[in-house]
């Protein structure tokens, strides 16, 4: 596969980008080589400068739920530009969008706006410390907030894929309330919260973790989670910037029937903008400035294009209000994820076996992860257990043969609706073939 342009390019950008890259793990670091650079994406297609297809499962790391440029979403932000890109005043569509996720995620009461999901849970844990009057946060090991300095903590996603879970420029004075735990272990949370009497303000969890690639909540976890923040006063909290509007309409919340204090949303909601939100009980909510105590603000927060964008989305998987009724009942663009992750999780399982690779394939709707090992993969613990040479080699086996996996074992893939069974199928042969030469 040609890559010329994309070589040329990437020299270019390592003079004037701190590696070449606006976010590390697209560096290609974690897999060799170097990253290509793309102009155009459609469906569940990107085409890089040098003009080579790609089938994409990174889908923008997660947004591109109908797949790229949607024509619907497309026209949302035609209209909204025209009428101007940014007010800083309130707009109507900022109604719109707090109706809508109040109404798709019926744990939030009440909604704010942010532009990034990193904003969001930093935003929220100050609210939940605020709301709580306690400082201490319980988080998990390799679960990934955003690069919140009180959170770059054991993270996962990039800070985990470069081997430096724990930043440098953090001081060790603002991770002092942070408090970490093994995902998917009840006993280490119950010590925590016997040891810190009252002081722990809340858990925030992502609640199928997938920054460390992707593993599910054991039967019961999630439940215990809120079992026990209830119980000591404190609030719990679901990131669910990635599987918010993914999982299912609700999110995972609604998958693994849950109701969170607070929620913070990303990625999805925004339609392929910059967007984040939090929110959750109204009477948490109105913990914040100007109503109380919590100060949080956003010149772009709430911006008219970014709103447009994610209402498109939005209604486009789950229809429009008058219809949202039926489409529940049916829930389509869910059912449809949900058929293409099990033809993916079934193709890739069958090539695994078939070459003779251990392979653990997690999957959860229409995000998944492979791991290079026989063993089940409950925590990042068991993640680290993968041959990550062998991830190295079948990334770029894959590449070559014409599709994009995330370029690092630390991340879940994403499918969209855009995705057909004959995306499946050629992804399914090219790994069956890859996987023989590993
Ligand atoms: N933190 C993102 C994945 N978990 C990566 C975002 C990006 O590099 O674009």
């Amino acid at each position: 596969m040609n890559r010329d342009v994309s070589e040329k390019l990437f020299a270019e950008a390592l003079k004037y980008i701190p590696g070449g890259v606006n976010s590390p793990v697209r560096a290609f670091r974690a897999v060799g080589g170097n990253p290509f650079f793309v102009n155009r994406a459609s469906g569940s297609k990107v085409w890089d400068v040098d003009g080579n297809e790609l089938i994409d499962y990174v889908c923008t790391w997660g947004p591109a739920i109908l797949g790229h440029a949607h024509p619907k979403i497309i026209a949302a932000v035609k209209v909204a530009a025209e009428h101007g890109t940014s007010f800083g005043i309130p707009n109507p569509l900022e109604v719109t969008m707090a109706k809508l996720i109040c109404e798709l995620v019926p744990s939030v009461k009440k909604v704010r706006m942010t532009s990034s999901g990193t904003e969001a849970c930093m935003s929220a844990i100050r609210l939940a410390r605020g709301f709580t009057r306690r400082d201490k946060i319980i988080k998990f090991d390799g679960c990934y907030h955003g690069h919140v300095d009180s959170l770059l903590v054991r993270a996962g996603s990039g800070a985990l894929t470069f081997g430096q879970p724990d930043s440098a420029g953090v001081p060790a004075a603002f991770t002092s309330h942070t408090i970490v735990a093994p995902y998917n272990d009840v006993e280490a949370v119950k010590a925590i919260f016997a040891a810190n009497k009252n002081e722990i303000a809340g858990i925030i969890v992502e609640p199928v973790p997938g920054n460390a690639g992707l593993y599910l909540p054991k039967p019961g976890y999630l439940e215990f989670l809120s079992e026990i923040t209830k119980a000591h006063g404190a609030l719990l909290i679901f990131d669910e910037v990635m599987t918010g509007f993914r999982l299912a309409r609700g999110g995972a919340q609604e998958r693994f029937h849950i109701t969170p204090d607070l929620s913070t949303f990303g990625k999805v909601i925004g339609g392929g903008l910059p967007v984040g939100a939090f929110g959750g009980r109204a009477e948490i909510m109105d913990y914040l400035a100007p109503l109380g105590p919590v100060y949080q603000a956003g010149t772009l927060s709430g911006n008219p294009i970014a709103m447009a964008a994610g209402i498109a989305n939005l209604e486009e998987l789950n229809g429009k209000a008058e219809s949202r009724k039926q489409k529940a009942e049916n829930q389509n663009a869910y059912a449809q994820l949900e058929a293409l992750g099990a033809q993916l999780e079934a193709g890739m399982i069958d090539a695994a076996t078939s070459a003779g690779v251990p392979v653990t394939f997690n999957r959860c709707g229409s995000m998944f992860c492979g791991y290079f090992t026989s063993e089940p993969v409950h925590n990042v613990a068991d993640a680290m257990k993968s041959d990550r040479e062998k991830f190295k080699k079948f990334f770029h086996a894959m590449l070559d043969a014409g599709i994009y996996f995330a370029p690092s074992q630390f991340e879940s893939g994403f499918i969209s609706t855009a995705h057909t069974a004959a995306d499946i199928e050629k992804t399914v042969a090219a790994a069956a073939k890859a996987l023989r030469t590993l």
